[in-house]
């Protein structure tokens, strides 16, 4: 079996809880017939690396209809030393990323990543009468706080716009707000399977921001901050989609603290993961890194009519 793996970093903020991180490929299609199979794969997979241990099954989810994600845990000598994601999709194995904690260190040879291309993208359908694939509409949002609820306050918050940029700004709530307001109805989707339909959206498209810094030609990725340490990858084209909007309002009130107050992202053809709640902070980029989520092996894109849930390493 031929595997390459690859060493991502989070970007600054986000790697409280987490070691370090490996991202392999699988370079022949792997069937699965059931998890017997699927625990002898992974730990074949994990002896290739030059790990050995004991692995276990620690929990499973579908992703969508298509998908299933399992964690497995890895003991070496009794000791929890890392955490393996699996994706299946189909049955057959996607992606398999490795997360190796601090205290059990191990090194993995790993391959020269690329850039990866935003500019690959198939031409995308968004029809906003229809639900995606893969997609369960619910009636209310799920909430969301992986790394825990901040608590904002207006006077010291701030939006910081920077990186590839003629001229970086720190705006106010205030600032923002006064950049003009766009509303639009429209539906969210997470990655996870569920779709919540017709939600009034209010904020300022992102358009407005690039007026202001002028962002220089070479940019091609958009990476976003929270307040709470999140962090999310956007190829920029996605970004300055003319439905983009960095969003104040929820049907017709300020966002809550638990859905992100003052302002969270809001791009309607990617899935949710891609919309930072608490947004402290937008860095434009000329190359690709990964945020919280990618850096476990979701898309760099994320676009929800192409279900694009994880990457195609
Ligand atoms: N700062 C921050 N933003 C976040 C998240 C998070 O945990 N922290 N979760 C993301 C995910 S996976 C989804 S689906 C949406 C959920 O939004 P909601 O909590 O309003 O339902 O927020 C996204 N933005
Ligand atoms: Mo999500």
């Amino acid at each position: 079996m031929e595997i390459e793996c690859f060493k991502t970093v989070m970007p600054s903020g986000s790697t409280k809880k987490i070691g370090n991180i490996y991202q392999c490929k699988i370079k022949e299609n792997q069937e699965v017939k059931d998890l017997e199979g699927l625990k002898e794969l992974v730990n074949s997979i994990v002896n290739r690396l030059g790990l050995s241990g004991k692995i276990e099954l620690s929990e499973n989810e579908s992703i969508g209809t298509s998908h299933m994600l399992y964690k497995f845990n890895l003991f070496v000598g009794g000791k929890r030393c890392s955490s393996i994601r699996v994706v299946l999709r189909n049955n057959a194995l996607v992606s398999l990323t490795l997360v190796l904690s601090e205290e059990c260190s191990m090194n993995i040879e790993t391959g020269e990543k690329k850039n990866p291309s935003p500019s690959s993208n198939k031409k995308t359908n968004k029809n906003e009468k229809s639900i995606p694939p893969g997609q369960v509409i619910i009636n209310d949002f799920i909430i969301y706080r992986i790394l825990g609820q901040p608590h904002i306050t207006l006077d010291s918050w701030k939006l910081k716009i920077f990186g590839e940029v003629e001229k970086s700004v720190e705006l106010s709530y205030e600032e923002l707000y006064s950049l003009g307001i766009q509303k639009y109805k429209g539906d969210f989707h997470c990655v996870t399977g569920w779709s919540v339909r017709d939600l009034l959206w209010e904020g300022v498209p992102t358009k407005e921001l690039a007026k202001i810094v002028k962002v220089r030609d070479e940019v091609e990725w958009v990476l976003t901050y929270s307040a709470d340490g999140y962090t999310a990858i956007i190829p920029i084209e996605d970004f300055f989609d003319e439905r983009s909007m960095i969003v104040l309002k929820l049907n017709g009130k300020v966002l809550s603290q638990e859905q992100g107050y003052p302002a969270r992202l809001f791009i309607p053809h990617l899935y949710g993961w891609k919309g930072g709640k608490w947004l402290t902070g937008i860095e434009f980029k000329k190359d690709y890194s990964d945020g919280y989520w990618e850096a476990l092996g979701y898309h760099e894109r994320g676009n929800v009519w192409l279900e694009e849930r994880f990457k195609n390493l």
